[in-house]
């Protein structure tokens, strides 16, 4: 790890910065897929299972009746966990739904915003090193509640060409029928272009390594829209004194086990605390079965000392970390000033792992950096919102004068015109 003493805020943003991952061996390899499974479908997408993951596929679809059994190899203490989670993430996500509010601007303007669902979505799971069946969870509760009418899920095969019993458990459990054993950027080209076995859909979600974000960031182009942009997953920890630091390790390592390119991050006023928790570090490490990808995640780690508390909470806003994890004294007062994050984590008892899995709220967050901008998951990003508006013939004579006047200012006859024809007839 590095670690860097009360740099100066003009070296802020370099200390900060996130590797770059595009590159443009990367960008055609994943064009060339996009192109043959847009042209080929369901023969590129098998052709490309076979050459790149090595798993020759009959077929695309996991068929319904494993998707029912796959709850028989699933362990009964699994289980309850999962419905822990479901329960826990579909209230908090059930009050995120707004009713319709109608707003008389002036009498008899009447205004109206109403969520329509997104009728079509893909979800993309990642399978790899570990199959994230919590993701599946994140995104079909909120998809569901919205009222998205098709819903599909695809994730990569095993190498006997079948999918984790924990995923399609899960999907049994939320109600999903369509799975297909599809990953990489072969999955992201079915489900935006559409194959004779995969749905073509209008928003894809999901995280995914660089070749799944760059076809997502393609296929955004051409106008299927897409959750967000993802990079690396992230947590940065604000420690002061009172925090614990085999807490912190245990922290920073939850998510350099992701991936060997998972930033962490401390920031924290106490080198003592940073010492301590190098230290802790090394212990916990030992025992971890992932203990080689979260070592070379740790070796781009940042440890920041800032003498001033302030500075410490200004430069978290710098970062915006997709996870940001307040272990401080104070830390209600300071969530209060946190301006850029994913989500935020506050005191000593409240670890990432927790809002990854159960808690409630969406683990689908923004990550490099964009968390200055962008919001995770939610109900919202599985709707669209439409205005609505009506005028009575009084409502009209309030407002028409006003946009009369506008439109003869941008010299826009016709516009002008729509009006008063109205307001004549009305003489
Ligand atoms: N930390 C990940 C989500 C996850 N963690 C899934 C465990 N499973 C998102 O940043
Ligand atoms: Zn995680």
């Amino acid at each position: 790890m590095q670690i860097f003493n009360n740099p100066s805020i003009n070296d802020w943003q370099q200390i900060l910065q996130r590797p770059a991952i595009n590159n443009d061996t990367l960008q055609n390899t994943v064009l060339h897929i996009l192109k043959s499974v847009q042209t080929e479908g369901d023969e590129a997408v098998k052709a490309f299972t076979k050459s790149i993951d090595h798993i020759e596929l009959k077929q695309l679809q996991v068929a319904p009746e494993v998707i029912k059994k796959a709850g028989e190899k699933v362990d009964a203490a699994l289980k309850n966990a999962i419905d822990i989670a479901i329960q826990n993430i579909r209230l908090f996500h059930q009050k995120q739904v707004q009713a319709i509010e109608k707003v008389e601007t002036m009498p008899g303007v009447v205004c109206w915003r109403k969520s329509v669902p997104i009728e079509k979505v893909g979800l993309y799971i990642p399978g790899g090193t570990a199959p994230l069946f919590s993701t599946l969870i994140m995104l079909a509760i909120p998809a569901k509640i919205a009222g998205c009418k098709e819903l599909i899920v695809c994730t990569p095969p095993r190498k006997d060409g079948t999918v984790s019993e924990v995923i399609l458990y899960t999907a049994s459990v939320l109600g999903i029928e369509k799975v297909f054993a599809i990953g990489g950027v072969q999955a992201i080209a079915a489900m935006a272009y559409g194959t004779a076995s995969v749905p073509q859909v209008y928003k894809i979600f999901g995280p995914g390594n660089q070749y799944v974000t760059a076809a997502k960031q393609f296929i955004q182009q051409q106008g299927v829209a897409i959750d967000m942009p993802a990079g690396p997953s992230e947590v940065c920890v604000l420690a002061d004194e009172s925090a614990n630091p085999d807490f912190i390790a245990a922290d920073l390592l939850s998510q350099a086990e992701h991936g060997p390119d998972s930033q962490v991050v401390l920031v924290t006023n106490q080198m003592i605390i940073a010492e301590k928790v190098i230290k802790a570090i090394e212990q916990q490490l030992n025992n971890l079965p992932r203990k080689v990808i979260a070592e070379k995640a740790l070796q781009n780690s940042k440890f920041i000392i800032m003498d001033d508390l302030e500075d410490a909470i200004a430069l978290v806003n710098t970062y915006a970390a997709e996870h940001l994890i307040i272990q401080c004294e104070h830390a209600e007062a300071i969530a209060e000033k946190i301006t850029n994050a994913g989500s935020v984590f506050l005191g000593n008892y409240s670890p990432e792992s927790v809002g990854d899995y159960a808690s409630g709220t969406n683990h689908t967050l923004p990550t490099n950096g964009f968390a200055k901008a962008y919001s995770g998951v939610s109900v919202d990003s599985f709707v669209k919102k439409i205005t609505f508006q009506q005028l009575s013939q009084q409502g009209l004579q309030q407002v028409g004068p006003a946009v009369m006047q506008m439109a003869i200012a941008e010299g826009l006859e016709a516009h002008k015109n729509a009006v008063q024809i109205r307001l004549n007839q009305t003489i």
